[in-house]
């Protein structure tokens, strides 16, 4: 116990070791405003160095709180040039009798003074009027050389500025009776009042006996130069002090997330490409063997663009080729998909539904072997849900080499997957353009089931052909939302659009992110 009294006493601040002194001497107990005077140190500092010695339990803090009352500025008036009733006792000390009519002119009152002064003359019963004539009486006569009890309430208000109702009461009570009935002359205001009371646990610091020196919190140029700084007294530090909750800036964990997931690839030996947000829907579908009745081309599902309506495509012999895949197969075997291509229906600007037209782009301008991954995001009409958004993250990929087959590709899902930490599952599915194909999966406890995290296969022939690659064409192409819930450990990916504050404050910096960043 000494010794933990011990170390709080070195954690002690010179106010605080001031106040503790102060109370001693004051009789264990005392307002701020007393210790303020003893010490001469400004009431702030008291109270914030109170407020410390208070979560210590050194010493209790306790509230009252008091009215207190000031003059007004007609208050402060009357208090020097007396009250109008006072002007009008005066006026018949002089005259015995004023009619009503002359009242005003001879005591020199404004307009609105009149009736008031009146009344409070008739009430204290220093006049009576008849027949239109004020008179005064004798207790009038008396109360001339007499301050009346509002008057004396008055004028040491004037002195004193402020006066305590009740702890302890300053006023004197029927002055106060009487101001509070007048109107606008004081104001009453609610103020709290301190005491400051010594715990036991304070006492017994005390007892263990301190001294009050100055002590060094920051140290100058000139002392470290010198050497003075050896002999300073200093501080010490309660490391575990309460504090309060700080929240620096961050980045939003979603693009923590992308920043990771680009890392990863780069780590594993694939290049980065990028597409356009805006697409042809050559690119998007036509590109990728999806015939122009797709279900997923329908207004539906795809954003078609009013402005630009179309866009231009690439060179016509790619045009062609594609064409020639669609309706008979071209020269790779297959019969195609039999109906009439339409060239119009392949120049609609369309938003992007999926990044694979990246990976279509990069495979016209590059030749195998190679590995690229494109990050960016995609637009579908979708109604919205825990794991659905019209506008999303894709992170897409390819690997072209004379001998990549379909069991790589699972390599491939599976090592990214594990780099981010955690396990998915594979399922046959199907995808027009690529041949095996599948989609892997990561359960979600909560939801108590199975969730898609992204399609993936060998690009089909009809693809390859005209774009004139010969070797085999991994592809995959991930959903970076839905990996956000395994990672952040949120069940909703709405939550990822919500700015939610409390929640972005709160949510480790180290969430989805390794810790190498
Ligand atoms: C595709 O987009 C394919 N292009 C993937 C692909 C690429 C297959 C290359 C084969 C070869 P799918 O429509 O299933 O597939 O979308 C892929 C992933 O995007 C989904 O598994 C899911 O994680 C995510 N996703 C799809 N729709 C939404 C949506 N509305 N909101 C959030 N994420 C979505």
């Amino acid at each position: 116990m000494d010794k933990e009294l011990q170390r709080t006493i070195n954690e002690l601040h010179i106010y605080e070791k001031k106040i503790l002194k102060a109370l001693k001497e004051l009789g264990y107990e005392a307002t701020p405003e007393k210790i303020s005077k003893f010490q001469d140190m400004d009431i702030k500092a008291v109270m914030s160095a109170a407020g410390s010695l208070e979560s210590k339990n050194l010493i209790e803090v306790h509230k009252v709180t008091d009215e207190v009352i000031s003059l007004s500025q007609t208050g402060k008036k009357y208090a020097k040039e007396g009250l109008p009733e006072r002007k009008i006792l005066l006026l018949l000390e002089r005259e015995e009798s004023v009619p009503m009519g002359q009242i005003k002119e001879k005591a020199q009152l404004e307009n609105s003074e009149v009736k008031i002064a009146i009344g409070w003359l008739l009430k204290k019963k220093w006049a009576s009027i008849e027949k239109g004539v004020v008179k005064i009486t004798p207790e009038g006569e008396r109360a001339v050389n007499e301050e009346y009890k509002d008057e004396a309430l008055l004028d040491k208000l004037l002195e004193k500025q402020k006066l305590l109702l009740f702890n302890p009461p300053q006023i004197i009570k029927e002055g106060f009776d009487i101001l509070k009935k007048r109107k606008g002359l004081i104001h009453i205001k609610k103020e709290p009042k301190y005491t400051l009371k010594l715990t036991n646990k304070g006492r017994k610091l005390l007892e263990m006996g301190f001294d009050i020196t100055e002590e060094a919190t920051q140290l100058t140029h000139e002392q470290l130069k010198t050497g003075s700084w050896k002999s300073l007294k200093y501080r010490g530090y309660d490391i575990k002090a309460e504090h309060p909750d700080f929240y620096p800036g961050k980045k939003h964990p979603l693009r923590r997330i992308i920043k990771e997931i680009r890392k990863t690839f780069l780590e594993m030996g694939f290049t980065e490409s990028r597409g356009t947000i805006l697409e042809s829907a050559f690119w998007n579908f036509d590109c990728l063997f999806q015939p122009q009745d797709h279900a997923a081309r329908e207004m539906q599902d795809t954003f078609y663009i009013k402005n630009p309506k179309n866009v231009q495509l690439p060179g016509t012999d790619l045009v062609a080729k594609v064409a020639d895949a669609h309706e008979t197969g071209g020269g790779t075997g297959s019969e195609g998909w039999g109906y009439i291509w339409n060239i119009d229906v392949a120049k609609q600007a369309v938003l992007r539904t999926h990044t694979t037209c990246v990976s279509a782009r990069f495979l016209a301008e590059n030749s195998p072997p190679l590995k690229m991954f494109s990050v960016g995001r995609v637009f579908r009409r979708e109604t919205i849900t825990y794991k659905h958004l019209p506008e999303f993250h894709q992170v897409e990929g390819i690997v072209a080499s004379e001998d990549i087959n379909f069991r790589n590709l699972l390599g491939i899902l599976k090592e990214f997957y594990h780099k981010l930490g955690f396990e998915v599952r594979f399922r046959p599915a199907y995808f027009p353009y690529t041949y095996l194909s599948t989609e892997c999966e990561i359960y979600l406890p909560e939801k108590e089931s199975w969730v898609e995290l992204g399609g993936a296969g060998m690009f089909r022939p009809e693809v390859l052909e005209p774009l004139g690659v010969e070797t085999p064409v991994a592809a995959f192409g991930l959903g970076i939302e839905r990996l956000a819930l395994k990672q952040l450990e949120i069940n909703d990916i709405r939550m990822l659009y919500k700015s939610d504050i409390g929640w972005l404050r709160k949510l480790p910096i180290t969430k989805g992110i390794s810790l190498d960043e």
